[in-house]
């Protein structure tokens, strides 16, 4: 097969085709065109057809022919001086191709803005830096919710059970009389926010929504990697469906060490029998606790208030 162009065509249209090796170009017709046939093949691979087509052969080597352009780039015949160009993936550079790109260096990786990103041959790697968890696409702050593990009552909780299993702190945190003990992961400035629990209520019909509130209290601190930060989570105030009176909430402690507090909430008042809204049996947020409307003062420095 083949069709009639000027001889400058037959070229032009070998180079049209990627898998064009060579042309055979007929004698000129009485119109001054030629034959033109494209063949896959060049003269050195099979002789006999420069033979029996008694044309004019020309070989025209396809430069892609012999797959110059390395690690899955996509090779274009005809151009440039060497007559083919290489289209690279976004992972090499160079004129074949050959060169790794560093992604890193050319800030065309994904990494996010919390990840380190690694140059590897033909890609690269990104990985959250410390106190960041994540896949290196997205990394998020490190950040635990510890809470009182369901326990109730006068007594701290018993069991960590599988509370924080699969959370940022999963692993390391014991626990001890009571009190967790959180092992601190890395170095780093932690915002810390503390609740103290809310005050118990009775069988009065509006005590619940009177009910004493714990205090919230918030500070970043820098913490050390290793160190052992003491956990107390207060337990909500027993509920009274018996009797015109209720116990407090526990307050919640953050302490570094042995007994060094970082951050302290006080927990809610009890209250009996409440037709409106107390404040002073909300928890205080400085050290010393609400005196309520009687004339005792409210406790002072952890200890609970004296009435005698
Ligand atoms: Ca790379």
């Amino acid at each position: 097969m083949g069709k009639e162009l000027m001889t400058h065509d037959c070229r032009y249209e070998c180079l049209m085709e990627s898998n064009c090796l060579s042309v055979n170009i007929g004698p000129p017709n009485e119109k001054g065109f030629r034959l033109c046939q494209l063949s896959t093949f060049d003269h050195t691979q099979h002789r006999e057809d420069k033979e029996i087509r008694k044309g004019i052969f020309l070989s025209y080597q396809n430069q892609c022919f012999s797959n110059p352009c390395l690690h899955n780039s996509t090779c274009l015949n005809g151009y440039t001086d060497k007559r083919y160009i290489c289209l690279c993936t976004d992972s090499y550079m160079g004129e074949n191709c050959e060169k790794d790109r560093n992604e890193c260096v050319d800030n065309t990786h994904d990494c996010h803005a919390k990840a380190v990103c690694n140059n590897t041959e033909g890609s690269f790697t990104c990985s959250c830096t410390e106190g960041y968890q994540g896949d290196g696409r997205n990394c998020t702050a490190f950040k635990a919710v510890f809470s009182n593990l369901n326990a109730t009552g006068r007594y701290g909780p018993t069991s960590l059970g599988s509370y924080y299993a699969g959370q940022d702190h999963d692993g390391q945190v014991a626990l001890s009389s009571g009190i967790q003990q959180w092992t601190v992961p890395y170095t780093g400035d932690y915002r810390i926010e503390a609740i103290g629990a809310a005050g118990g209520y009775d069988k009065g019909i509006n005590s619940p929504q009177y009910r004493g509130r714990g205090a919230r209290m918030i500070g970043t601190f820098r913490l050390i990697k290793g160190e052992a930060i003491h956990i107390f989570i207060g337990q909500e105030g027993g509920i009274n469906k018996m009797y015109k009176s209720s116990g407090g909430g526990g307050g919640t402690f953050v302490v570094r060490g042995a007994n060094t507090p970082l951050i302290i909430a006080g927990g809610g008042g009890g209250v009996q029998y409440g037709f409106s809204k107390h404040t002073k049996c909300d928890a205080s947020t400085s050290t010393t606790g609400n005196p309520e409307d009687r004339p005792w003062s409210g406790g002072s420095n952890g200890q609970g208030k004296r009435i005698f």
